[in-house]
């Protein structure tokens, strides 16, 4: 039997563990990359371990997601960022110079190599054949320093892709039909694994397109081969020696094998306010649009700027529609200027902003009170726009450009009509290659001084676990709940280096009385309690959203299902995630509801189940521990922190 792609990569990679599907594996990791938002925290605690210098082959900081600049805080954390960069041995991306996806798949991406990074869309890389990962800022730090990252071995999914995208459909298109497949919900432990006669008619950006979104599946990352295409993509970058030719072997078995015939598709979109709220825009067409955003690290390449350029050549936005445009790299914009489709997009009326995240994470761009906005991005949960009843919907960049011109959505299929011809992009031959936006680490660490500022402070301590909790629900959420119900990003981001301020937000939007319920309960000595349906902790990487219900005294989480990087995050600061053995005791608890659990200490050692005990009502339940050895002892730990130091100790 032959292996898969990603077994062949895990293979090369394992230190710990066997390569059995749900076993927990070890795997050495090559690269790291961190973003702002995540990376002050991320260097903090790896400050905290004491190693001189990363042990990575490349580790790169980029500043990405606060460059607003409102204020003193993010010119604070970017400095910090500058310094301990320089200071530990890791590449500095600087502010404007992209959004952290686009630019590490153009410069440093490498077919074959494992990469972790504090953001969930780090499986952009495996566009270019990378096993891509996103984690947790604790466990890139860990991996920095040179230990391994611990996941699942993953049940592999087979994307077999058949002929040829027809004209107006795009790799949006494909990865929002894989969502109609799969859904948001129910992917956990899985990795999907593309395959086929198609992938070799789409190019690097447009797998990368398709990677990138595996994200909202939940899927612990997506893998494309490494072919011609990948090769003539690294030449164009004048990175052709990192070029290695990659395929499953023939015969290779898989979970499951999926097949689309790219032919057979059209023009996709995600309503309002999930990804996997999946319809065709032909369904949706003549919803009136109030604003388009073109970018993010999903649609931003060269040539999804230049087929958007192309589409408006010589026309305007409409009226009524603000049209907001987001290079994905300092590459991209400046290959657009040189090339005059700045010049399209300008004329057109797009408003140009800075190669950043900026509108995808709510930083700027908040669409109008209840509003429709067209956006190329990756995620439309409620409120995530910085508007709470704002409507988004997600599309392909030739559906937003038609929604630009006519002002409603529209099946990009109908330009037609108005005398548009579908744009042939092709590959450029070689990319403007400029790679001073991204600062090598000082030769000399002693000289490096780290600067910090007065937002900025360390993540909060976790005591060793408890043998007995008592306390109360304090929150009681229905499926489906992500991370940026827990931690708001948008303009509570720049709290994101100060968890005591940035916990007074913890699940605003859902119930902001929490906090200071939490806060009053943990100082009278009582445990806090959150109770959830299904998918919890969807999205984001963000550990604040285990960090900051840690600081307001949240000890347990007890869930229908917990997706994957929030699951960690919990483990890694000592939240006991807990799911329910029977799905039906979770319409007996109610919020307030006193709960107690006794034992813990010999439970969590070795138990595959809890007892917990509903004081208020007077009942019995069991919930599920599904946790490895390992996990089981950051736990009693209180953390991997604390678990990491004592074994130093
Ligand atoms: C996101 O798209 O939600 C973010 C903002 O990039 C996050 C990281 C963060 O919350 O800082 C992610 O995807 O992990
Ligand atoms: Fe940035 Fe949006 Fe991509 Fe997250 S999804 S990294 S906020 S562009």
């Amino acid at each position: 039997m032959g292996q898969s792609l990603v077994y062949k990569i895990l293979q090369q990679h394992l230190v710990d563990g066997s390569l059995t599907p749900g076993a927990e594996i070890g795997i050495r990791i090559d690269q790291t990359l961190t973003q702002d938002a995540t990376g002050t925290m991320a260097y903090l605690q790896f400050e905290a371990m004491n190693i001189p210098r990363v042990k990575t082959d490349l580790s790169v900081s980029y500043v990405d997601h606060n460059t607003l600049q409102e204020g003193f805080e993010n010119a604070d954390d970017h400095r910090y960022l500058a310094t301990v960069a320089a200071k530990y041995g890791i590449h500095y991306s600087r502010p404007g110079n992209g959004i952290c996806h686009q630019v590490h798949l153009e410069r440093f991406g490498v077919p074959g190599k494992t990469l972790l990074g504090s953001d969930s869309h780090t499986p952009t890389g495996g566009g270019i054949g990378m096993i891509a990962i996103g984690a947790g800022g604790l466990d890139v730090a860990v991996a920095m320093g040179g230990g391994p990252f611990y996941l699942t071995a993953p049940q592999v999914v087979n994307v077999r892709l058949t002929g040829q995208l027809p004209d107006w459909v795009a790799a949006k298109d494909v990865i929002l039909k894989v969502l109609s497949i799969l859904t948001t919900k129910g992917n956990v432990g899985k990795v999907l694994e593309y395959s086929g006669p198609g992938v070799a008619t789409l190019s690097v950006p447009e797998r990368a397109t398709i990677t990138n979104m595996g994200a909202e599946l939940g899927v612990t990352t997506s893998v494309f081969p490494s072919d011609e295409r990948t090769r003539e993509f690294l030449d164009a970058q004048g990175r052709g020696a990192a070029w290695r030719a990659l395929a499953a072997d023939s015969g290779a078995e898989y979970a499951r094998v999926i097949d689309i015939d790219l032919s057979t598709l059209e023009p996709m979109v995600a309503k309002p306010h999930s990804p996997d709220n999946i319809d065709t825009v032909r369904n949706c067409a003549g919803t009136k649009v109030h604003q388009v955003c073109i970018g993010s690290c999903t649609n931003s390449s060269y040539k999804d700027l230049v087929t958007v350029a192309s589409i408006l050549a010589g026309r305007t936005a409409s009226p009524d529609t603000s049209l907001v445009v987001s290079p994905g790299s300092r590459q991209v914009f400046q290959m657009i200027a040189r090339d005059g489709y700045l010049t399209e997009l300008i004329a057109a009326g797009a408003r140009i902003v800075e190669s950043a995240c900026g509108f995808c994470i709510g930083a700027g761009q908040a669409p109008p009170s209840g509003g429709v906005s067209v956006r190329t991005n990756n995620r439309n949960f409620e409120g995530r726009s910085g508007t709470r009843d704002a409507q988004i919907y997600l599309t392909s960049p030739e559906t937003a450009a038609a929604a630009a011109i006519t002002g409603v959505l529209t099946d990009p299929r109908d330009l037609a009509k108005l005398g548009i011809a579908c744009p042939k992009v092709a590959m450029p031959a070689a990319f403007l290659v400029d790679d001073r936006g991204v600062l090598p680490p000082a030769g000399d660490s002693q000289s490096v001084q780290v600067q910090r500022g007065p937002n900025i402070g360390a993540p909060p301590a976790s005591n060793p676990l408890a043998d007995r909790l008592l306390g109360d629900v304090m929150i009681k959420v229905g499926d489906k709940i992500t991370t940026d119900h827990i931690s708001p990003a948008g303009s509570r981001l720049k709290f994101r280096s100060n968890v005591e301020k940035y916990s007074t937000f913890v699940f605003e939007i859902l119930d902001p009385t929490f906090p200071k319920r939490c806060g009053e309960n943990r100082d009278k000595g009582r445990a806090n309690f959150i109770i959830a349906g299904d998918s919890y902790g969807q999205g984001s990487s963000r550990e604040h959203a285990a960090m900051c219900p840690l600081f307001l005294g949240v000890r347990a989480l007890l869930a229908k299902s917990i997706e994957r990087i929030h699951h960690a995050n919990l483990i890694n600061f000592g939240i006991l995630p807990l799911t329910f053995a029977n799905p039906a005791d979770y319409d007996r608890i109610a919020a307030a509801d006193a709960l107690e659990l006794v034992d813990l200490h010999k439970q969590i050692a070795s138990a595959d189940a809890l007892t917990v005990r509903d004081v208020t009502k007077g009942f019995e339940f069991k919930v599920a521990l599904k946790l490895s050895a390992r996990q089981r002892k950051i736990l009693l730990a209180g953390g991997l922190l604390n678990f990491t130091r004592s074994r130093g100790a």
